[in-house]
């Protein structure tokens, strides 16, 4: 079968108040700010995107079990679950698609429980502390990769 030419785009709890609150840390941009960055990004590069957000962990469990019947790879912005989840983590794992971990924040100088990701040995792309405009980046890479034009 040939590559599916689609991504799965995926936010963790609480990125629906991106824009809404704390903008000193998160930028105004919204979350739709980010899904329609996101899709113009892949759009460009001729890969549609699904996108979801979800603050219950079985939904976004759910919907990366999905990408793996349509999907060439997985943006994730796992939000607090990125130092926490072991079942968010083994869905990744379980799917083995290549994954783009971002974070809007520079998670590496905030408090030190956000210095551990359980996505991060899995990812194959990682984008920390860029503000919304990282989503974009790690969608170019992640296209790069899954095209086969970057290491993995
Ligand atoms: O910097 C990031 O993107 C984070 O993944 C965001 C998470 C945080 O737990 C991670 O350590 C770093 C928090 C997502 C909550 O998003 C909000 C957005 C606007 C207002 C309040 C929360």
């Amino acid at each position: 079968m040939n590559m599916p030419r689609r991504l799965l785009l995926v936010n963790g709890p609480n990125l629906n108040l991106l824009g809404i609150r704390e903008p000193e840390v998160y930028g105004h941009e919204t979350l739709a700010d980010v899904e329609r960055l996101v899709a113009d990004t892949a759009g460009r590069r001729g890969f549609e995107v699904g996108a979801v957000q979800s603050n219950h962990e079985g939904v976004l469990l759910d919907a990366i079990h999905q990408a793996r019947e349509d999907c060439a790879g997985i943006i994730i912005n796992p939000g607090g679950l990125t130092h926490t989840s072991i079942v968010l983590r083994d869905a990744l794992a379980a799917v083995a698609l290549p994954v783009a971990e971002v974070h809007i924040s520079n998670v590496t100088q905030r408090e030190e429980f956000r210095h551990h990701s359980y996505v991060a040995d899995i990812a194959v792309v990682h984008v920390t502390g860029e503000g919304v405009p990282g989503y974009a980046t790690a969608t170019a890479r992640l296209i790069e990769v899954v095209s086969g034009s970057a290491a993995r």
